[in-house]
């Protein structure tokens, strides 16, 4: 069986892939270049791809008859125009559960990161500003005791919650539905955004991208959070509307921000760079050695099982 790997992938799972497929290893980097990826299509049965590879209804259209798999290395799945695979009849599979750990520790980063102001702190110290200790010098925010409101308390958003009871914090939560009180081990449900909000002192971003969640942070609903708030975000840039997140962040209604992830990355919306109270990271939320390794297996037997037996594994 062929696959196509349209980037570079962790030396264990290409080393994996090469023992169980005949590869074609494209190694793009940068933009997504859907000519390169049709120019070497021939004979093959399945493709790994990326976030960064967007396969809408037009590029789907024009896959060759043998591809009858696509399996993505990420747990997002918003690159992929679901419904024309479904209609070609290609299988898609994803990497979920393996990289929750990973991301959720790096939401924690952010956090504390944002909250003991240690980006700018470091950028000071870089440039040879830092003059000596006064009691006043550089304060920050604590953790313990604040109420974390986490919006997707999916998998991610769950072991998110359980590190963070570690640091003593309080767990709100707005999601679809209500978990059963096992899974929401003593965090506080809203039904509602107005009441969710208003109990934040921080707010951590968890759900996945796609038109559902577009600008979901807007300029009313950051209107609603406390003064003061910090907002991470771990899941997708587009949830987050930029502008109105800016103007927050420079008026210091929100005290500060940590973002793994961009609207149009690996594009910056310049808002942020401007700014001091922002931390800002190049998605590496998934990026630990065990996670990545993990996802490329895991995508690895979703194609071998599809390939197998020509069932989806989603
Ligand atoms: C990327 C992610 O997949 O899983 C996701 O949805 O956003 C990331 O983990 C990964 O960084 C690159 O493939």
């Amino acid at each position: 069986m062929v696959l196509l790997i349209t980037r570079q992938v962790p030396e264990a799972v290409a080393a994996r892939a090469e023992r169980e497929f005949s590869t074609r290893a494209l190694d793009m980097q940068g933009k997504f270049d859907a000519a390169v990826l049709l120019a070497n299509l021939g004979g093959v049965d399945a493709i790994l791809c990326t976030p960064a590879d967007r396969f809408d209804a037009g590029l789907i259209g024009q896959l060759p008859q043998t591809v009858r798999v696509i399996g993505t290395f990420s747990v997002g799945l918003e690159h992929i125009d679901l419904a024309a695979a479904q209609a070609r009849g290609i299988a898609i599979c994803n990497t979920p559960d393996v990289l929750s750990v990973a991301t959720a520790e790096l939401a924690l980063t952010l956090m504390l990161m944002a909250a003991r102001r240690a980006g700018e702190g470091e950028r000071l110290l870089r440039a040879g500003k830092w003059t000596g200790l006064t009691p006043t010098f550089h304060l920050g925010t604590g953790v313990a005791g604040k109420v974390l409101g986490i919006l997707g308390m999916g998998r991610i958003g769950r072991e998110l919650a359980e590190m963070a009871r570690g640091l003593r914090m309080r767990i709100h939560y707005r999601n679809r539905t209500r978990l059963d009180s096992l899974l929401e081990a003593g965090a506080i449900h809203h039904d509602d955004d107005a009441s969710f909000l208003a109990a934040c002192d921080f707010l951590s971003i968890n759900v996945p991208g796609g038109p559902a969640t577009r600008h979901w942070l807007n300029a009313e609903r950051i209107s609603l959070l406390r003064p003061g708030a910090i907002v991470v975000n771990t899941g997708r840039g587009t949830t987050v509307d930029d502008a109105a997140l800016t103007a927050a962040l420079r008026s210091r209604h929100v005290a500060a921000a940590g973002l793994d992830v961009f609207s149009d990355e690996p594009a910056i919306d310049p808002g942020y760079l401007a700014l001091e109270n922002v931390v800002l990271l190049p998605h590496i939320g998934s990026a630990t050695v065990e996670a990545r390794n993990a996802m490329g297996f895991l995508a690895l037997d979703g194609i071998a099982a599809v390939l197998g037996t020509g069932q989806s594994v989603i």
